[in-house]
């Protein structure tokens, strides 16, 4: 079992690189902004930080990882969106407190597993 097998802090399911802008604030429709994020999905939030690749060496100081942003994922919805853009391989994540954001990467297999896991998240939480 985990070293945090008494379940008090949520346990880190998945990072990566991927595409994000946001569409949406509060149900209010924002222009599209693309650009790199590292996503990072920890119990039940999908937490975004500034593409490492974009950071400078002092930024790499450890108190330095603050989240840009972070995304509750409960009652939040997920959907592909081929409609919403002309880049291959996007789905919407839209919040309870209409907040939406699209999510893209070049690499089928990386976008259909961020896919299926936060909507696992998102399904266990509607369980609970
Ligand atoms: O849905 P849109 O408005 O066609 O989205 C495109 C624009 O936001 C564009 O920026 P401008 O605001 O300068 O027109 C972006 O550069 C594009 O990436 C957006 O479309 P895609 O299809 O890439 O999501």
């Amino acid at each position: 079992s985990s070293p945090d097998s008494d379940g008090c802090t949520p346990e880190l399911e998945k990072a990566g690189l991927l595409n994000k802008t946001k569409i949406a604030e509060g149900g209010r429709k924002l222009r599209k902004n693309w650009s790199p994020s590292w996503v990072v999905l920890v119990g039940n939030s999908l937490v975004f930080f500034k593409d490492p690749k974009s950071q400078t060496p002092s930024s790499w100081k450890p108190g330095n990882s603050r989240p840009e942003s972070s995304v509750d994922l409960r009652g939040a919805q997920l959907n592909w969106a081929k409609d919403l853009s002309s880049k291959k391989n996007v789905f919407k994540l839209r919040t309870v407190t209409g907040n939406e954001f699209l999510l893209q990467s070049e690499i089928d297999s990386m976008i259909r597993e961020w896919y299926n896991t936060i909507k696992n998240v998102i399904d266990r939480l509607d369980r609970e």
